[in-house]
């Protein structure tokens, strides 16, 4: 079967291969891919941010249909529409995994990553941590939402933003054209959006903003929420650099929470007497559980969020990989397995 694999000395870091799958041990399904988003995550993992991983086939926004089970799997059967993410295995008795912080469990392995993930024709996964996708959600469309929408989905359940307020989104490609969503439509609350690419930003608007600024045109970030709205009562920084991370700290009001996601290797600024005497909380937030993928699956088959994602062949992986380089994708590029 071809498969995407990490490979340093290639364009992009990425090529595709012929790959031999392993038999299935107990406990896994196969899964035959119909559809895996490429994540900027993918591109950190290429290029060796985490560490070198060759070899490994990337990938954790996969959508496909379940076609073997093995013997002891009683979650899954044949047919069942299932995605591989990030939160790929854990142990399943530590302590984070039996209070609801599974994605933080030392033993956890991450698809694309740690064990080889869904952007191939087929992959094998442990059946109990494979989520089902509901009937009614497009198959294309919930593979953007099994990394960039649970991720932002949790985020802003992190952010504790409530009905009416606003929180200010930075970065508003494939993960923060979700958040938007999310923060919008589900949670009611207000959206500044920022991003440093006007087109983004007017697709931004389209999907919900209430408000958006380009701090390359228009000044800081901080200072126009500052200024209009007396501050944001949160921030999610999905952008993948640390002058965002610095502004959303400063963009949020006393009390703010301000969530990182995005992975730039890079270290932020924090000034102490702003986080002490303004009680500013900066949170780290790490894809979903099981259950939060779950939720966010839901409200994508019930048309509050409508992922933005635009099919492409597996051959033309390459390109993606540059043109997300680049930031110049608009939502998120999927691979579709059946197209050629
Ligand atoms: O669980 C997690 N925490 C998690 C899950 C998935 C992805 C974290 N991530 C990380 C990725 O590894 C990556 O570092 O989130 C980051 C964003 O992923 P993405 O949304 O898949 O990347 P993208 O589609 O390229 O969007 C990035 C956006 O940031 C904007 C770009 O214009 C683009 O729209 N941006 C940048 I780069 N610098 C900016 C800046 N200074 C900025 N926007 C505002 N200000
Ligand atoms: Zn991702």
């Amino acid at each position: 079967m071809k498969a995407v694999v990490v490979n340093p000395n290639s364009k992009a870091n990425v090529e595709v291969i012929e790959k031999e799958l392993r038999p299935l041990q107990p406990g896994e399904a196969l899964v035959d891919i119909e559809f895996c988003g490429v994540c900027h995550t993918d591109l950190h993992v290429a290029a060796g941010d985490f560490g070198n991983v060759e070899g490994r086939t990337l990938g954790h926004e996969g959508i496909g249909v379940v076609s073997k089970v093995a013997d002891d799997v009683t979650s899954l059967k044949i047919g069942d529409r299932v995605s591989v993410a990030w939160m790929f295995e854990a142990c399943g008795r530590c302590e984070y995994c039996i209070t609801g912080r599974e994605t933080y469990c030392r033993e956890v392995k991450n698809a694309g990553y740690s064990a080889d993930g869904g952007m191939a024709e087929q992959c094998i996964v442990t059946a109990d941590y494979a989520v089902k996708v509901p009937e009614g959600l497009d198959p294309a469309q919930a593979s953007s939402i099994t990394c960039a929408g649970v991720t932002t989905y949790k985020a802003i359940k992190v952010a504790d933003v409530k009905a009416g307020e606003w929180v200010a989104i930075y970065g508003c490609g494939g993960l923060g054209n979700l958040a938007i969503q999310y923060a919008k439509h589900v949670f009611n609350a207000k959206v500044i959006a920022i991003d440093i690419n006007d087109d983004k930003l007017s697709l931004a608007k389209e999907i919900g903003a209430d408000m958006t600024i380009n701090p390359s045109t228009a000044g800081a970030a901080d200072k126009i929420i500052q200024e209009q709205l007396g501050g944001a009562h949160a921030a999610v920084v999905t952008a993948v650099s640390k002058v965002a991370f610095n502004s959303a700290v400063d963009a949020v009001r006393a009390c703010g929470k301000v969530v990182a996601v995005g992975l730039p290797s890079e270290t932020m600024d924090l000034s102490i007497p702003r986080l002490v005497l303004d009680g500013i909380e900066v949170i780290g937030s790490l894809v979903g559980t099981r259950k939060d993928l779950e939720e966010a699956f839901q409200f994508g088959a019930e048309g509050k969020v409508v992922p933005v994602v635009q099919t492409r062949c597996l051959h033309e992986v390459q390109d993606i990989f540059e043109e997300m380089e680049q930031g110049k994708i608009q939502g998120r590029m999927v691979i579709d397995f059946k197209q050629q």
